[in-house]
C-alpha cells in the first residue's frame, strides 16, 4: 500500500518507544499501580473514585457535565459521596453482590452515580441505549434476569415492567415521581441516603458489566466482563489515550456502547483525570462549542462524526479556538484517509485509529503518539497483546495476505462469557489458542494491522477479494460524497459485484453523469475492479447508534433478505 506515514508527534508521551515497550512489558507491572495488589481486595469504582477521593487529587474535578438544560461539575470527593449515595439507594431495595443492574436513561450525572453505585455493591451494570425501544429492552432485561432498573418517566413505557419476573424495582429519575407497586422515587431516596457507604470487595474475576452487543443474525448477546479488566483499561488510557495529569479529556461515546463504559468512565477516572461528558445529541456547532468551553485536551471520537465534521466545512471549525487538543483518537469503524488528511489540516494533529470490540473490553490495535501513522491502518497491537492473521485453520498469513483478525487468547479485559450462552462464547475460541474476531484484515511488513471489512462483508468479485472500506474510502475522497456504504451483490457471472449506497453532501443532486464521474473516480483511484458496478442513491444510510454504517442491512434489503436484530438501528 502506497502511502505517506504521518511522523510521531513530539512531545512527553507515556509511551515512549512502542517496539522496546512491546519486547519487554508484563502485565504483571500494571497490578502494582493498585491496593489489590498487595489486599486482593478489588472493587473498579474505589481504584476510579474513592482512591482519588482519598489523595490530594480530592477537589480536583472529575465531571464536567452540561447538557442543554444542565451544567454542572463534581470533583473526585464528591462523585465519591454521590456514588456512596446511589449505592445506598440501591442497597435499600435489596441490591447485592452479582445482582444486575440496568440503566436506561440518556446521559445525566445521575447515571454515572448510579453506575459507580451499583458498582460499589459488586453488582453487575447493564447499561442500555436510551433509543431502545420496548422489545430490545425487553429483550435484555428477560436474558439477564435484572433485578433493578434505573430509568426515567419519558422512557418507563418501553419497560414491559409486569412481565419481567424478576424485575423487583424501577427508580425513576424525575420530578413529582409517583411510588406505587416497584416504582421508586430515584432523587427523593438519593437525598435522603447518606454519603458514607461500605464497598463491597469483590475478586478480580467477579463480574463488572454487561454489555449487550448485536449479532447479525438471532437475539442480541450480553458480552460479560469482570473487575481484572481495570488493568487493560488503566494501561491504555496511558499509552493511547495519553492520558497526564492536567489533562481534559471528552470522550464522545454514550454509556450504553463499550466505548462510553471503558473509555467514557473507567479508563479516564483510573488515571484520575478530568472527565467531560456532554449530553443530547450531535450537532457540530455544540461539539466544537463543547471541545472549546472545556480546553479539551484529548478527545476520543468516532469516523462518523468526524466525516460528520468534515461535512459541515472547515470554516465553521475555524471560527472555534481549539488550541488545546493535543491528542485525537477514533474507534468504530475503519478510519477513512481522507478523514486523518482532514484532521491534520484542520487540527494540525494526527488522528489515531484504535481498533477494539465489545467482546475485548478495551483496545487491542492502536497507534500511538510515538508511533508513525500509516492513515488508513488500525496500527499495531499494544504491548503485552498478540495480534494475527491467520487462516481457517489457525496457521498465521505472511504479511500482505487478508484473513481472519485474531488475538492470542487471554489478554486482562477479555470477555469472561456471554451471559446464558456459553456455546456462542466458545465459538470465538474454536481456534487453538486464538479468540478470532470476525474482521477480515491483513498485517504489512512493518506490523500495522489493515482492516478490510467484517468476513461476512468481504466481496469476491471476477476473483479478487475487495475489502468493502477501501472502495468507501476512495468514494467520500469525492467531493460529491457524504457517506457511502459498500456491499457485494450476487451476479451470475462475476460471483458478485461491487454495489455502493451513497448519501450526498448537502448542494449535490443524483444524476446518470454524477454515477459515471463518481465511478471513473474509483477506477482511477483505486482499481477497475474495485469501482462500484452499481450505484445509489439514499438519503440516510442505516447505522448504529453507535455510528456504524450496517452492511449487513444494505445487503438484506437489496437481496430482499431478513435483516436480523435491528435493536441498535438508528431511528
Ligand atoms: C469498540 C467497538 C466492534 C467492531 C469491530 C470492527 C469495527 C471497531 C474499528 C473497527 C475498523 C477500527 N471496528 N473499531 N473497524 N477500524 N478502528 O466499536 O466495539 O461496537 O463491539 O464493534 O467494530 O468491525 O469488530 P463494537
Amino acid at each position: 500500500m502506497n502511502v505517506q506515514a504521518l511522523p510521531a508527534t513530539k512531545g512527553n508521551h507515556n509511551l515512549l518507544s512502542y517496539e522496546e515497550t512491546a519486547a519487554n512489558f508484563d502485565w504483571s507491572t500494571v497490578e502494582k499501580e493498585f491496593s489489590w495488589s498487595t489486599t486482593g481486595k478489588v472493587n473498579m469504582a474505589f481504584e476510579a473514585i474513592d482512591r482519588h477521593a482519598l489523595s490530594d487529587k480530592k477537589d480536583k474535578v472529575a465531571l464536567y457535565y452540561s447538557d442543554a438544560k444542565r451544567d454542572e461539575k463534581y470533583t473526585f470527593e464528591q462523585m465519591s459521596q454521590m456514588s456512596n449515595r446511589a449505592g445506598n439507594v440501591l442497597k435499600s431495595v435489596g441490591v447485592e453482590k452479582g445482582d444486575r443492574v440496568f440503566i436506561f436513561m440518556p446521559r445525566s450525572p445521575e447515571l454515572y452515580f448510579s453506575v459507580l453505585g451499583a458498582i460499589k455493591l459488586g453488582a453487575i451494570v447493564g447499561p442500555l441505549f436510551e433509543a431502545f425501544m420496548e422489545g430490545a429492552v425487553r429483550d435484555r432485561l428477560e436474558d439477564s434476569a435484572a433485578k433493578v432498573l434505573v430509568t426515567t418517566p419519558d422512557l418507563l413505557e418501553r419497560v414491559p415492567v409486569g412481565d419481567l419476573p424478576n424485575l423487583e424495582t424501577v427508580f425513576i429519575i424525575g420530578d413529582n415521581v409517583k411510588e406505587e407497586g416497584p416504582i421508586k422515587d430515584f432523587n427523593k431516596l438519593m437525598q435522603e441516603a447518606s454519603s458514607q457507604l461500605e464497598i463491597t470487595w469483590v475478586d478480580r474475576e467477579d463480574g463488572l458489566i454487561l454489555h449487550y452487543t448485536s449479532g447479525s443474525t438471532g437475539k442480541p448477546k450480553g458480552v460479560l466482563h469482570v473487575h481484572n479488566a481495570m488493568l487493560q483499561h488503566y494501561q491504555t488510557a496511558r499509552w493511547v489515550l495519553d492520558l497526564q495529569d492536567d489533562d481534559v479529556y471528552w470522550c464522545t461515546a454514550d454509556p450504553g456502547w463499550v466505548t462510553g463504559t471503558s473509555y467514557g468512565i473507567f479508563g479516564p477516572w483510573l488515571c484520575g483525570v478530568t472527565n467531560v461528558i456532554r449530553g443530547g445529541r450531535f450537532s457540530p456547532q455544540d461539539w466544537y462549542e463543547t471541545l472549546q468551553r472545556y480546553q479539551v485536551s484529548v478527545w476520543y471520537s468516532a469516523p462518523t462524526a468526524f466525516r460528520m465534521l468534515m461535512s459541515a466545512g472547515d470554516e465553521l471549525v475555524k471560527q472555534y479556538d481549539l488550541s488545546n487538543i493535543r491528542h485525537i483518537l477514533s474507534v468504530g469503524e475503519p478510519l477513512n484517509p481522507e478523514v486523518v488528511r482532514w484532521g491534520s489540516k484542520v487540527f494540525d494533529l494526527r488522528i489515531h485509529d484504535t481498533w477494539w470490540m465489545t467482546e475485548t473490553g478495551a483496545q487491542l490495535i492502536c497507534n500511538y503518539p510515538c508511533m508513525d501513522i500509516k492513515p488508513g491502518s488500525m496500527g499495531r497491537p499494544i504491548p503485552g497483546v498478540k495480534a494475527a492473521i491467520i487462516d481457517d485453520q489457525g496457521n498465521e498469513l505472511p504479511p500482505n495476505r487478508m484473513g481472519n483478525l485474531a488475538i492470542a487468547k487471554g489478554w486482562p479485559s477479555m470477555m469472561r462469557t456471554i451471559w446464558n450462552n456459553e456455546e456462542k462464547y466458545q465459538s470465538y475460541f474454536e481456534i487453538d489458542g486464538w479468540y478470532v474476531s470476525g474482521d477480515s484484515a491483513y498485517m504489512d511488513e512493518e506490523g500495522y494491522f489493515w482492516f478490510q471489512g467484517r468476513i461476512d462483508d468481504v466481496i469476491m468479485t471476477a476473483g479478487e477479494r475487495v475489502g468493502p472500506f477501501e472502495v468507501e474510502s476512495k468514494l467520500i475522497e469525492h467531493p460529491a460524497v457524504a457517506e457511502a456504504g459498500v456491499i457485494g451483490k450476487p451476479d451470475p457471472v462475476r460471483g458478485e459485484i461491487i454495489k455502493a449506497f451513497i448519501a450526498l453532501r448537502e448542494g449535490y443532486e443524483q444524476s446518470d453523469e454524477l454515477i459515471e464521474e463518481i465511478r471513473n473516480f474509483v477506477k482511477k483511484g483505486l482499481a477497475a475492479h474495485a469501482a462500484p458496478r452499481e450505484i445509489e442513491f439514499r438519503e440516510k444510510l442505516p447505522k448504529t447508534r453507535s455510528g456504524k454504517i450496517m452492511r449487513r442491512v444494505l445487503k438484506a434489503w437489496e437481496l430482499d433478505l431478513p435483516t436480523g436484530d435491528l435493536s441498535t438501528m438508528e431511528d
